[in-house]
């Protein structure tokens, strides 16, 4: 494949632009080599600077579950423009997503719209300390709730990519009040429990990580958060930037059957606009202003532009029962294709998959938490990144993120993957 544009303005980008991009994962440090720019998207495809066509497996990091500029979001969001993009003033069309998104989500009453994953966690954290009175949280090791300060130590995604898992610029002050156990480690969390227990306002954690690659909880894990909240008042805050409307219309809770307290949402609920989201039962969401005392604002939350493209995708998921079996579907061939590929090869591999999350970590070792995800062959894993890339295969670049499948994609795309794997475990 030719890179030649797409070097170019990432040299262009590099003068203006810290690290020539505008979220440091993009820029394939831990992969090598020079990040492709991309000119346009449709379906399941990315077109980049030099006119290569890509099958997309990040799809933008989970939002483009339908796929890219589809038809009925494109059309909703044209018309939507015209009406003004931004007006800082209530409008009947966030109480219309709103609606939706609480008659869909188990255990939910009220819903507040922001711009970002790291938004809605942050906010979602203030919330929990404001309604407890409490001050601790306890987080996951490599688990990523958005680059907010109480969540940059240890972080997963682009931190763990950079191995700098504290990030300089968080203060101890910050840091103190966040504890930090191993994600599948029951009595990781009670012991801090035990140390800390009416000091703790909420666990946040991934119920399906998608930060360490994608790592699903084991039996009885999220279960045994769920009483160790209760026994101790504080609350369980789910992070579904990822899983939520991925995993199933109610998203994980739904899956998994696991009732959280708070419950966070980014990516499809935006529809590829910026929109995160946190929502709780009312006695909760109460607190928030300007009910109650927990400030938390926005100049652009509840923007109609983002707000239509959101509701448009959420609507065509509310009515296409089908569509998550399609994808689960698609995961599976795609995951068990390369199984017998990789196993016939000989190579150490485990893929972690639940519904439209997949990923292939080079290593032995079930990987079920951050220590076992970072005992991957990352070697293997940059010539694989680049030999599928130089094959028409776009896969997120970087050992520590889950593949993200939209509904675009089609069985003959999957079989395209196929032969792209196995034409590469031939090259080595
Ligand atoms: P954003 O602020 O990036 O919208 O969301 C933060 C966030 C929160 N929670 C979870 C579970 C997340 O996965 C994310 C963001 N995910 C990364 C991918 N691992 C976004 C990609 C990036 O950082 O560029």
């Amino acid at each position: 494949m030719l890179y030649q544009r797409s070097s170019a303005l990432f040299e262009a980008a590099k003068e203006v632009i810290p690290g020539g991009v505008n979220s440091p994962v993009r820029a394939f440090k831990s992969v090598g080599g020079t990040p492709i720019f991309v000119e346009k998207a449709k379906g399941a495809y990315l077109y980049d600077a030099d006119g290569n066509r890509l099958i997309d497996y990040i799809s933008s990091w989970g939002p483009m579950l339908l796929g890219h500029a589809q038809e009925e979001v494109i059309e909703a969001i044209q018309k939507q423009a015209e009406k003004g993009t931004s007006y800082g003033i209530p409008t009947a069309l966030e109480t219309a997503i709103a609606e939706l998104v609480v008659n869909a989500v188990p255990n939910i009453d009220k819903v507040r719209f922001v711009n970002s994953g790291t938004e809605a966690c942050m906010s979602a954290v203030r919330l929990a300390r404001g309604y407890t009175g409490k001050e601790k949280i306890i987080k996951f090791a490599g688990c990523y709730h958005g680059h907010s300060d109480a969540f940059l130590i240890q972080a997963g995604s682009g931190a763990v990519t950079f191995g700098a898992p504290n990030s300089p610029g968080v203060t101890q002050g910050t840091a103190k009040d966040t504890l930090l156990a191993r994600y599948n480690d029951l009595a990781s969390v009670e012991e801090l429990f035990h140390q800390h227990g009416d000091a703790i306002a909420a666990i946040i954690i991934e119920p399906v990580a998608g930060n360490m690659g994608c790592i699903l909880p084991q039996d009885g894990f999220l279960e045994g958060l769920r009483s160790l909240c209760d026994q101790n008042n504080a609350l369980l805050i789910f992070d579904e930037v990822m899983t939520g409307f991925r995993l199933a219309l109610g998203g994980a809770q739904e899956r998994l059957g696991i009732q959280a307290d708070v419950v966070t949402f980014g990516k499809v609920i935006g529809g590829g606009l910026p929109v995160g989201a946190f929502a709780a039962r009312a006695e909760i969401m109460k607190e928030l202003a300007p009910e109650g005392p927990v400030y938390q604002a926005g100049t652009l939350s509840g923007n109609p532009l983002a707000m239509r493209a959101g509701l448009t995708t959420l609507e065509l998921l509310s009515k296409d029962k089908d569509l998550f079996e399609r994808l689960d579907d698609k995961t599976e061939k795609l995951h068990l294709g390369m199984q017998s590929l990789i196993e016939k090869k000989g190579l150490p591999h485990q893929f972690n998959r639940l519904g439209s999350m997949v990923s292939l970590h080079f290593t032995e070792t079930p990987v079920v938490d951050f220590e076992t995800a970072a005992l991957g062959n990352n070697d293997h894993f940059k010539a694989y990144f680049h030999g599928m890339l130089d094959r028409g295969v776009y896969l997120p670049p970087s050992a520590f993120e889950s593949y993200f499948l939209n509904d675009a994609l089609s069985y003959k795309d999957i079989e395209f993957t196929l032969d792209a794997f196995e034409d590469w475990l031939k090259s080595i």
